[in-house]
Order: structure tokens, then sequence, then C-alpha cells
């Protein structure tokens, strides 16, 4: 039952070749009848050409006197109906010459077989590959593309790998920056192998596959209803298509049944051109397809040769009866071959067959010319090119051998042992061919049989000014094994299956706005995710970025996270109102002392004034207006000096002043011992006063200077990364330092404050002790409640408490140590005379 060309008789070799010039065989039901081959139908003009090309290009090979001078080449053909049982059948007969297998060393013709061209699909040729690889015969394909023909080492093959085309799809979707894309496949080896490797490179260049289906082989509702339904449903609007035209034709009505557009579906080279599915009706839906296809080709001589077909050449070429009915739909008067009109059932699964012939005969007269026919347009020659380049390998395999066996064999050559030799350095000598075709393209095999250096056209369908598709080229798609050039010029226009007629984009999330990042969810591809806003510190500029970066030291987010800011700086400033203020109350005080020295130097011959030593009192004025004036060393921007001066200062001015204030209270805790034993005991020598402070002063001084020299204190950027702003503070150097400058105040307050509380009892008129026991309590209050008040603020307002604490406690002993005799001094100079001073206190002054 299988149908086809033999030519053998009169030739010195013969090429095998298989061609699909069927889409399918009929199904057979009936199980009680013996089983038999298969019958074929629905006519493939375009096998059909492929398969007349392969005669013709046998025949110029013939003719040629370059290539196989003293040998011609002989042909038989099958046709394998796009089917893995014929095309097992054909290569069963190629090698035994008969319908059952019976193993015979390559003669079905009687002749030496050099090789198969063919068999149209991966699959088929897959089928055959087995058999044939264990008689070392060699397969050369033309359009059997898939990746995993590569491990068969007898299959050759004149069209790319789809590895390559695979590949060049995954670069296309990243040209036009789609990432979720849906694949539909057919249900072989073209199609299954195809989606895999595509799910594989599309997945390292994280992309994502939406969704990937099947498209079953023989029409099923429920198969074809999933593939539907995932296209319909998905959001991705960019599909690929990995499947023969014929297999896809029942998807096609199935997708129109529908009425699923606005898709853009992504053609492999298997469709891209076929006349099957571009059709004007069908535009709507698959207008703006794009892929890839093997480059198109002219082959001289060729349409001519085409056109040289008649049925009433030869009443047994059944093939030619049947293309001729098929096309001018017509019956060849007394012919068994049956009328075919391409019936569904296969594909939309409504019985509509119709096996009836046509009553309307063919007269033979049918014009050629008038016919539109796929088989006669030589416009698109493109796997008709592949066919062949395919024989012409073939043909130059044996040529190069058979002129190196020519020198030693001469007559022996066709002799069966030469020949057996012969078949398995035949496969080492096609594979290393190296030709240029007629349009200049560089034929050569690498080790697995492929070609590796090649090209690609871009094809894009669009709708001409006729209402016709047309398959308009956009560019260019050229690759070697490592490298690849995706050439899409910019003036090419597209045209696009969308609502708006732009580019479509195919995401399954859109893009996260700048100021948030991908936040990927468990169980979802890589293309689905949650945009989550950066935390505080960090941000994303970009939009689309998968992690937030964090800013610089100096720098903040801002608040929409899409910026670094500079930080905040903060530092209490002059300029702003607590810092002004607390300038104006040191400034204030600084004047009450000034005005309270004035009032003593005016009244200094006072008895008040002289009474418990004046000198000390005026130290202690000066002390407090250095006091109250180191205040300002805490405002503003720190620098080092500042920082180093600030607490000097103010432990110097504490220490004057306390130092003076204990002079005070030794002399009156004296007096008070005195007055107690009422013997002239000791007595207080001013000098002695003067003395204490000069010596507690110059050790607080030696201090102060190591603590400059060893360790000293310096301004210190405060940029931790999580803090919002910048604080300016200051270092202190040595907590060590600092604690002994301090603590030296502390333990002559301490002194201060256990002598005057021990002579409080003397009875004084000014109530000096008493003053100096409340001035001291109200400083020990101040500085406890300090350091809790200190340790719980931050930034700026701790340098606030500090200056508080210095004004409150300056304040609290001017208010304690002077105001009262102020008071008295001015507002009441009566009790301002020697008698109450001499009178009952024992004079401790000069
Ligand atoms: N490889 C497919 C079959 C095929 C085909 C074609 C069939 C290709 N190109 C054009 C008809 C027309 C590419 C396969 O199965 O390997």
């Amino acid at each position: 039952n299988l149908t086809g060309y033999v030519e053998a008789e009169n030739h010195h070799f013969v090429i095998g070749g298989q061609f699909p010039v069927h889409y399918r065989t009929i199904p057979t039901s009936d199980s009680d009848e013996e089983p038999e081959s298969p019958m074929c139908e629905g006519f493939n003009f375009r096998g059909f050409r492929w398969m007349k090309t392969m005669i013709h290009t046998i025949k110029e090979i013939n003719e040629r006197k370059d290539i196989l001078p003293e040998h011609t080449l002989g042909y038989q053909i099958f046709d394998n109906c796009f089917s893995t049982t014929k095309a097992m059948e054909s290569s069963m007969v190629f090698l035994t010459g008969q319908d059952e297998y019976k193993p015979k060393w390559r003669n079905s013709t009687g002749k030496y077989l050099i090789g198969i061209i063919g068999a149209g699909g991966s699959t088929m040729s897959l089928a055959g590959a087995r058999i044939l690889l264990l008689n070392d015969v060699v397969q050369v394909g033309y359009a059997s593309s898939s990746s995993i023909l590569t491990e068969y080492l007898n299959v050759y093959r004149t069209i790319p790998s789809d590895k390559f085309q695979t590949e060049a799809i995954v670069n296309l979707i990243r040209h036009f920056g789609w990432v979720w894309i849906g694949a539909i496949a057919s249900d072989d080896d073209y199609g299954k192998h195809g989606v895999k490797s595509f799910r594989k490179i599309l997945e390292t260049n994280n992309l994502c596959i939406a969704f990937s289906e099947t498209i079953p082989k023989v029409y099923s509702n429920e198969k074809m209803q999933i593939a539907i339904d995932a296209v319909k449903s998905s959001t991705a609007k960019v599909i690929v298509l990995y499947a023969t035209d014929f297999d896809l034709s029942p998807f096609v009505l199935e997708v129109i049944h529908h009425n699923i557009a606005h898709r853009t579906w992504i053609a492999t080279e298997a469709w891209i051109t076929s006349a099957l599915i571009a059709k004007p009706e069908y535009f709507p839906y698959f207008g703006g397809t794009i892929g890839f296809a093997i480059p198109r080709s002219v082959i001289p001589g060729l349409k001519e040769f085409l056109y040289d077909v008649h049925p009433s050449k030869d009443p047994n070429d059944v093939l030619t009866i049947e293309f001729w009915q098929t096309a001018f739909n017509c019956t060849w008067p007394n012919s068994s071959v049956p009328y075919n009109v391409d019936h569904r059932v296969n594909m939309t699964g409504k019985e509509d067959r119709l096996y009836d012939m046509s009553d309307h005969l063919c007269t033979g007269k049918e014009k050629l010319k008038d016919l539109k026919n796929t088989y006669l347009d030589t416009s698109q020659l493109r796997i008709t090119n592949n066919v062949r380049q395919a024989v012409y390998l073939m043909a130059y395999g044996l040529d190069r051998l058979i002129r190196v066996l020519i020198k030693e064999y001469r007559e022996y050559l066709l002799h069966p042992k030469i020949l057996a030799f012969m078949s398995y350095k035949l496969f080492e000598y096609i594979r290393k061919v190296k030709f240029t075709t007629h349009d200049g393209r560089k034929i050569e095999l690498n080790v697995h049989g492929d070609i590796e250096n090649g090209y690609y056209d871009i094809l894009n369908w669009q709708m001409d000014n006729t209402g016709d598709i047309a398959i308009v080229k956009v560019g260019e798609y050229k690759f070697t094994r490592s490298k690849y050039e995706l050439v899409l010029p910019k003036n090419s226009t597209l045209f696009w299956n969308t609502e708006s007629s732009r580019l479509p984009d195919s995401v399954c999330t859109k893009v996260c706005p700048p100021g948030t990042r991908k936040g990927f969810i468990t169980g979802q591809p890589v293309c689905c995710f949650d945009c989550i806003p950066c935390e505080d510190g960090y941000v994303s500029e970009k939009p689309g970025q998968r992690l937030c970066n964090p800013c610089s030291e100096d720098d903040w987010s801002n608040a929409e996270k899409n910026k670094c800011v500079p930080k905040h700086v903060e530092f209490l400033a002059y300029e702003e109102a607590l810092g002004f203020t607390l300038v104006i109350l040191s400034i204030f005080g600084a004047l009450v002392v000034l005005a309270v020295t004035v009032v003593y130097v005016i009244h200094r011959h006072t008895p008040l004034v002289k009474a418990n030593d004046r000198e000390l009192s005026f130290l202690i004025q000066i002390s407090l207006v250095i006091t109250v004036l180191s205040t300002m060393l805490f405002i503003g921007k720190p620098c080092n000096w500042s920082c180093m001066a600030r607490q000097v200062t103010l432990a110097l001015g504490f220490c004057l002043c306390l130092s003076s204030i204990l002079g005070k209270t030794i002399s009156l805790f004296f007096a008070y011992r005195i007055s107690i034993s009422k013997t002239q005991l000791i007595s207080m020598h001013p000098s002695f006063r003067k003395l204490i402070v000069l010596l507690c002063v110059f050790g607080e001084i030696g201090v102060c200077a190591s603590y400059l020299v060893l360790k000293p204190p310096s301004m210190f950027k405060n940029i931790e990364r999580q803090n919002v702003k910048i604080i300016f503070e200051c270092n202190e150097g040595s907590v060590e330092f600092l604690c002994s400058i301090f603590g030296f105040d502390v333990l002559l307050a301490l002194l201060c404050f256990v002598t005057t509380f021990m002579a409080r009892q003397l009875p004084d008129n000014y109530y000096e002790g008493k003053c100096i026991t409340f001035g001291m309590l109200f400083f020990f209050i101040v500085w406890i409640s300090f350091v809790p008040a200190y340790l719980s603020t931050k930034g700026k307002f701790k340098v606030a408490v500090e200056i508080f604490a210095i004004l409150a406690s300056s304040y609290g002993l001017l208010g304690c140590l002077f105001l009262p005799k102020c008071f008295i001094i001015l507002l009441r100079p009566k009790r301002n005379t020697d008698e109450t001073v001499g009178g009952r206190v024992p004079t401790v002054d000069r």
C-alpha cells in the first residue's frame, strides 16, 4: 500500500526518500479483518513538491559532469503520510524490497542504497533511524529538526537543530520584553522536545512559562479543551506554538471557534509559512504571528519541472492522478484512485467525511497555469531547498568516496564486499562534505551531523492591500554555535494583534514601581510576585528591582523610598528656640552675677561685704560667670576645640567656685569650733583660705591638662545606619578622666556641704552658713536629678539637659549665696553696720 516513485533500473545507486505527501493515515477500526497497511488522506501539495524536488535534483546531478561522472543515481521514494507506521513500513521496504521484513543486504531494488532522504518530521525520522542505524544506512533530514535527533549517528540534516530555533525564540521574547509566555506543543517529538528545551532556556533567562499544553494527534475533544482553556484563561498574551501545520490545524479551528483573539502567536519554522494556516479568514486570530523561517531560495529550473506533471503520462502514477483530482476538483476517468476531499473527522470530531467520487470528470485539459496552488508556488522555497541540499550532500559524499575507491578497486567497485565496506565509509564521507549551494550558502556538518552556522528569517503576518495574508520578512537571525545576532531593523513595521495594535505585553505581575521590591511568593513562578515597600533606610530607584539598596551612612531614604536623601543633621543650634533661650538664660545669668559684683564693689567697705573674705566672694562671682558662660560652648555645631573646651571650662569653673566656697566654709567651720570650745585655739589665717583655693584649682588644672593631652575629647558624627539623622556630638575621649575632673568637683561640693552643715548653728547676722547649706543642697539636687535625665535623652536634648543643669546649679548658688546679701546691702543698709557684724559673731574677717 505504499505509494511513491521508483527509478532504479538503469542506475548504479539508489537514494531512498520519504515524504509526507498526505497529512495522515485513516484510522482503521474494524478489528476482525486482516491487518493491513493503513490508507492515507489529505493530499499535501507541499510534500508533493518536496518529493518532486528530490527527483528533480537527482536528475540534475545525473546530468552534471562534475559530480559522479561515471555513475548515475536512481531513487526510490515513498509517501509516509506524515505517520510513523508508514515511515517504518517504507524503511523496511527500502531494506528488503518486500512487504514483510526479511533482512537482506540492502537490496530492495537490486541496487546499492546509499542512504535515505527524509523522513519529513522528527517522529518519523526517529522511527526509521533505529532500523536504519542497525543497517548502517544514512538518513539525511530536510525537515526533521528535533534536537534529540542529534544523538542518532546516522541522522544528518540540512535543517538546523531546533536547539537554535528555541534559543532564537527566547531571544526574540527577550527582545520584546515579554516575560510570561504560554506554550502549546504538538504531541510528538518535535513539539514535546521543542517545548521542553524552550522551558529550560526560558527559565535560565528568568522568564516564565505560564502554561504548557499539547495538541492531541488524534482528535480528542477533552484534551483539546484543556489546551484551549489554558490559552483562554491565562494572562499570557504571547504564546509559542511548537507544532507542524498539519497538527496545528485542529487547534486553529478550535481557537477560531472559541473566538480567542488578541493573542500574539510565536510560530516555529514549521508553520510560519504554512498556507494551511495563513488564510485570510484566520487573520483576525492569527494576524500578527511572528516567527522564524528557514531562508528562502530560488531553485533554477524547478518551476518548469514542477509544471511538467500530467496524469496521462503514466496511468499507474496514482499520486499524480490524485494530485490532479484534488487540484482541479474532478475525477480522473477510469482510475481507481478515489477522489479525496480532505475531511475533518480527525480535526473537529465532526463526521463530515466525504468519500464520494466527484461527479465532475477531469478532462486532462485543465490548465496548471490557472491554478493557485502550493505545489506550484515556487516563491517560498525553504524546506524545498533543504531537500535539494540533502540530495546534494549525499551525492557529494558518494562522489568523494568513489573518487578514493576508484583508484584501488576500479572494476570491483560494485562488488558486494566493497559495497559493504563502502557503507560505513560513506557515513564519514557524507558528514565531512563541505560545499556551497547554488545560492551561495555554505553547507557543513558538525560531528553530530547537524549544521551549526546559519540563519533564520524573522517573519510577521500582516494583511496586504488585497486582503490576503502577507508574510513579511521583518528581520534576520544569524547564529553560530556560540553566538547569535538578532537584527530587527527599526523601519520594519510589525503588525500586532492587540486591541491597541501596539506591542503586546505579557507579564504575570506588572513591574514593581520604584520604592518597592519584588517579593517572591512561594510556590509561584518567579515572574509572579508581590511588590513590597522598602524598609526605612533602604531605597529602590529603578522599577522592577529585586532588592532595595541601603543608603550610604550620610543618607536616609525619602518618604517614597525611591531616593536616598542626605540625613538631617542634628545639634543644638543657636538659631533654634531652645538654643536661643539657653543663650539668653546664660547671658542673663552672667549679667546678674556682674550686677552683684558691681554692688559688691560699690559697697566693698561695708561690713557685710568684708565679712567672711571679700576676695573669695569675688572669686565665686568670677567662677559663676565662667560656668554660666561655659554653657555657650555646648550650643552650636560641635567641633574639636569646643568639645575640649566645654568640659574643662565647666570643671574648672565649678572647681574655682566650690573651692572658694570651701575656703569660706572652712573658716566658718573653724569659727564654729572655736565658739564651742570658747578658746582661741587655732586662728584661721586668711591666706590659708587662698591657699586652699589655689591648691584645688591647680590640682584641677593638672588633671584637666593631662586629660586634654592624653585622651582629649573630640567631635563625633553619630551616623549609625539605623538613625534617621546624623547627630553631631562630642566623644568624651576618656570616661575615667571625665569622672575624675568632675569627681573632684563633687568632692569639693561634699566638703563644702559637710563643713557648712556642721557650722549651720553658728549665729551670724547674714546667715552665711545657712545660705551656703541651702546652695549646696540645691546644687546636689540639681546634679542628682541630672543623671537619670541625662541618660534617658538623646541627641541635642542630652546637651540641653546638661546646660539646664549647669544653669540651674549656677543660678541656685547665685541665688543662695548672693541674693540675700544684695537684698541687705541695697534695701536694708541699716543692718549692714559694724555693730551688727561684729556684735555676736566672733570676727573671722581680717
Ligand atoms: N521540523 C518538524 C517538521 C517540519 C515541517 C516543516 C513539516 C519542520 N518544518 C515545514 C512541514 C512543513 C521542522 C519536525 O517534526 O521535526
